[in-house]
């Protein structure tokens, strides 16, 4: 955790930016695998309970009363019969002292002060739960039905959250600097394990256990398969075959929870064909397209809609797509190739936030997210800030149902080449993922060393 200023000045400024009421950051609870003593594992965090709180215990929960200015952390101590399976951990009362939180109480005194703010109808605020056991625990508290929940959550809260945890701190990039070091081992790690004969689970396998040996955990289960047409592809038993690609999405989280996510894409055989190469190119061409356009007051879907055009434009020439780019692109054309956005914020969680609904995360009152196939799934849009830290991904995919899918239908005909299409069938899919810092006027990278993307610089790493 960071010093304990930190906390205070960071509950000082939500005060500030809420105004009234009382505030309940409910941490996260240990998570049963098949039995309750065995959760998985290592324990995780709530990412807005550890912005204001730092502490990484299970079953606590913050509680800010504005109106009266005072903070307190609650939790049970745990008892001997745990010290003796698990060792001696700090008490709720030292944990609250490291926060800078000059109260602490057990959870039956949480039942006292959530009645006494109802009895007295005064605004309680707290964020949309994501965990079944949360919901239940809010719904015993407040009386507030699970399926009621998330339109219960404070918007107020939900704002002022958003607006402090969009921009980083320094001590923030320093860990996020920190995750795509372990990154970076992760990924140059896959270069080196991917030849013909491995599994793909041999090789996510490795990428992940990386990730726990310097940090806490992965930021994200790894995506490594030969199927990169797939978007969330788990690493299956199939063997690496020699002319294939190999997609390796994985990122890593430091002890203090702060996350890389990263994305190479790899030929089996440590050489690009020429096909591959023609769509690769594509690919790394949008990826530094996106690094030069973003920048402060720079909406990223703007960034998000260039790309499109970019990719557009080069498969055309490749004789994929055809007609008119402008409207090609209005009409979702490219989506056929990207069904997804350009890139996500990026924080304490992989889609940084993302609990607490991309409406207010990634879009606002100028920008709202869009319904269209391909670009609904773009998760940020709005204008970037320096601070901000958000992933630059595009991805070039042949899904065979999809090309069914349209091919059946007729959807984009005037701009797609079906014909062609169904030679591709077999070729999986490309991404290139890094994450980028905005600046003062314009963005890098994270991370003291590139994982290799350029094509040149991919094959020469992997061949040595
Ligand atoms: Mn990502």
């Amino acid at each position: 955790m960071f010093e304990k200023d930190t906390y205070i000045r960071r509950r000082a400024e939500l005060k500030k930016m809420v105004q009234n009421g009382v505030i309940i950051f409910f941490g996260n609870n240990e998570s049963p695998c098949n039995f309750p003593n065995n959760g998985y594992y290592p324990f995780r965090q709530d990412s807005s309970f550890l912005y204001y709180f730092g502490a990484q215990r299970d079953g606590l929960v913050g509680v800010i009363d504005i109106d009266n200015d005072t903070e307190t952390l609650i939790g049970n101590d745990i008892d001997i019969d745990d010290i003796v399976w698990y060792g001696a951990v700090d008490s709720v009362k030292d944990m609250a002292t490291q926060a800078g939180v000059a109260h602490s109480a057990s959870m039956k005194q949480l039942k006292t002060i959530c009645y006494d703010a109802l009895r007295l109808k005064r605004k309680i605020h707290f964020l949309p739960p994501y965990r079944h056991d949360t919901k239940l625990q809010i719904f015993d508290l407040l009386g507030i039905h699970p399926h009621q929940q998330k339109e219960s959550a404070s918007i107020e809260l939900i704002k002022a959250v958003v607006k402090m945890r969009s921009v980083k701190e320094d001590q923030e990039v320093e860990e996020l600097e920190r995750a795509a070091e372990i990154g970076y081992k992760m990924h140059t790690t896959a270069m080196k394990l991917i030849k013909p004969g491995v599994t793909e689970k041999f090789v996510g396998g490795q990428v992940s256990g990386i990730a726990g040996s310097y940090g806490a955990m992965v930021s994200f289960p790894t995506i490594f398969s030969q199927h990169g047409e797939i978007m969330h592809g788990n690493p299956s038993m199939a063997v690496l075959e020699a002319g294939r690609l190999a997609l390796c999405d994985a990122g890593a989280e430091t002890m203090n929870n702060y996350c890389s996510d990263n994305t190479r894409t790899m030929p089996v055989s440590g050489k690009f064909t020429q096909r591959q190469l023609e769509i690769y190119s594509i690919v790394e061409a949008c990826h530094d397209l996106a690094l030069e356009l973003s920048k402060p007051g720079v909406k990223y879907y703007d960034v998000h809609m260039d790309i499109c055009r970019l990719m557009t434009d080069r498969l055309k020439e490749l004789g994929l797509m055809k007609g008119d780019t402008e409207e090609a692109v209005r009409a979702g054309a490219h989506a056929m190739f990207l069904p997804h956005g350009l890139g996500h914020m990026m924080g304490m969680d992989v889609h940084d936030m993302e609990s607490l609904d991309q409406r207010y995360v990634g879009f606002d009152d100028e920008i709202q997210p869009s319904t269209q196939f391909g670009t609904s799934a773009l998760r940020m849009g709005r204008r970037l800030e320096k601070g901000f830290v958000v992933t630059d991904e595009p991805g070039i995919y042949f899904i065979p149902a999809l090309i069914d899918s349209w091919k059946a239908t007729g959807h984009c005909k005037e701009f797609l080449n079906f014909e062609l299409l169904e030679t591709y069938k077999d070729f999986g899919g490309i991404r290139i993922e890094d994450d980028i810092l905005i600046t003062d006027n314009g963005c890098r990278i994270i991370g003291k060393e590139q994982i290799p993307y350029h094509p040149k610089d991919v094959e020469d790493y992997m061949a040595s």
